[in-house]
């Protein structure tokens, strides 16, 4: 894509400042005061832009991100890394990660995951090297804590043993709001009291309008509590917790991530073949139990209620990205994409939830609204089986998008308007990928 370099010289260097700007000496936060530390999967998304341009900068940030893996191999959604942890709610002090014997003593976290895209992140660092040879050491460094990350997956968050890996909390998938939790959710009646006292601290930067609404909140620190009351133990908290769900992006993310590990396990001469089995495992069970064939779509598992979760958004077509779907499910995939609920209309691509979900709402995040992320994803999926039209449109349509309103967050999928926090990192960095990919 060539042409779009030349053109957009402004726009990449502008994308390259927004992460300078949040670049905070060894990791990037993902925006610039509603998200002050460092968060796992945006960091992934992060490196995958610095990949292109500053080799040490992306290394260090999957470092960083490491520093805080747990002995269990738990990689935290959160590593928190500025001294004055008052400006995120929840902080350190809430999270007590060291009620857990594997949190480690000198780096504060979190205490639960998000989507493992970090061999991906991992393995393109290495394919756009300028330095080949600091790659390949960076990447004999991290394997080990990759493939404990990954057998911490499947070893605690599998209860079925088919390779379907579960999230216990929204915040685990990423897709915080989305309506793929609200059935889960409504099962938790929050009691006056019950919960210890907190102060959202979002709402001072972002309209509420756009975020999670407080018995929402009351629900993602009820679920918080509850796993640091079981002392983080995976299958204590798996005993008694209401909220267990098999999610589609995190396991599509999961599949990519495991063919990236047996290409640099192949690198490294070590052996693949564990990584190629969990690839296989996840995508036969992503299958069987969370293909849709009526809507065309992946859809998510309550694992508690034992039941198929009817909601239907873009999520559900991120198979198409880590090549699950045969050609026949990913062309029924391709009409649905293509369809007035998403991408049909006049508006920007691709809104995060289908319009028509009763919870649709173009500006509340993650019920409506699109992310370059998803979009990213997305286009990559299309690629891979050959729907070029389509992942051509939508790759020019994120970058517009973007030219039009900014590094924002999220963006309206009607008028394109910028939503959430401006300079948002990730946004800056898989534009970068965009606009400098090579096929
Ligand atoms: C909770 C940092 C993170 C992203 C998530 C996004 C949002 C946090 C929040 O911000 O979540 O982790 O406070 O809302 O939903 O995907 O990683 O950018």
């Amino acid at each position: 894509m060539v042409d779009i370099v030349e053109n957009d010289t402004a726009l990449l260097q502008r994308a390259k400042e927004v992460l300078q700007q949040n670049w905070l000496g060894a990791a990037t936060k993902p925006a610039p005061r509603l998200y002050p530390h460092q968060w796992s999967w945006d960091s992934a998304f992060i490196a995958m832009g610095y990949a292109h341009y500053s080799q040490e900068q992306a290394m260090q940030e999957l470092r960083s991100l490491f520093r805080g893996q747990w002995r269990n191999g738990l990689v935290p959604h959160i590593v928190f890394c500025q001294e004055d942890c008052s400006a995120y709610f929840p902080g350190p002090d809430y999270w007590q990660a060291e009620r857990s014997p594997h949190a480690p003593q000198d780096v504060a976290t979190s205490g639960i995951i998000q989507p493992p895209v970090h061999a991906t992140a991992a393995w393109q660092i290495y394919q756009y090297a300028s330095d080949l040879e600091s790659a390949k050491a960076f990447l004999a460094e991290l394997y080990p804590q990759l493939v404990a990350w990954h057998q911490y997956l499947y070893r605690e968050r599998n209860p079925d043993g088919d390779g379907l890996i579960y999230i216990r909390h929204p915040w685990e998938s990423g897709q915080d709001n989305s309506p793929l939790w609200d059935e889960a959710l409504a099962q938790i009646e929050i009691t006056p009291g019950m919960l210890p006292a907190y102060k959202r601290v979002d709402l001072n930067e972002v309209s509420h309008t756009n975020r999670p609404s407080n018995l929402d909140y009351d629900r993602y620190v009820y679920l918080l509590v509850q796993a640091r009351d079981c002392g983080y133990d995976e299958v204590r908290i798996r005993e008694s917790c209401p909220f267990v769900v098999q999610d589609v992006l995190f396991n599509a993310l999961l599949i990519q991530a495991n063919c990236d590990l047996v290409a640099i396990a192949r690198l490294l001469h070590q052996d693949p073949t564990p990584f190629e089995a969990w690839a296989k495992q996840t995508t036969a069970a992503l299958n069987q139990k969370l293909w849709n064939p009526q809507q065309g779509i992946y859809q998510n598992y309550d694992w508690v209620s034992q039941k198929q979760v009817s909601a239907c958004v873009a999520a559900g077509f991120s198979p198409l990205y880590a090549r699950v779907p045969n050609a026949e499910q990913a062309q029924q995939m391709l009409e649905n994409l293509s369809s007035e609920a998403f991408c049909g209309g006049s508006g920007w691509m691709v809104p995060s939830t289908s319009r028509e979900e009763p919870s649709f709402c173009p500006t509340r995040y993650w019920r409506g609204p699109i992310w370059l992320n998803l979009n990213w994803l997305l286009y990559r999926g299309l690629r891979h089986y050959g729907f070029d039209e389509v992942g051509d449109r939508l790759k020019a349509n994120s970058i517009n998008l973007v030219r039009q309103s900014g590094f924002y967050e999220y963006f309206h999928p009607d008028t394109g308007e910028g939503l959430g926090s401006g300079d948002f990192s990730w946004t800056a960095a898989l534009l970068i990928d965009l606009l400098m990919e090579e096929r």
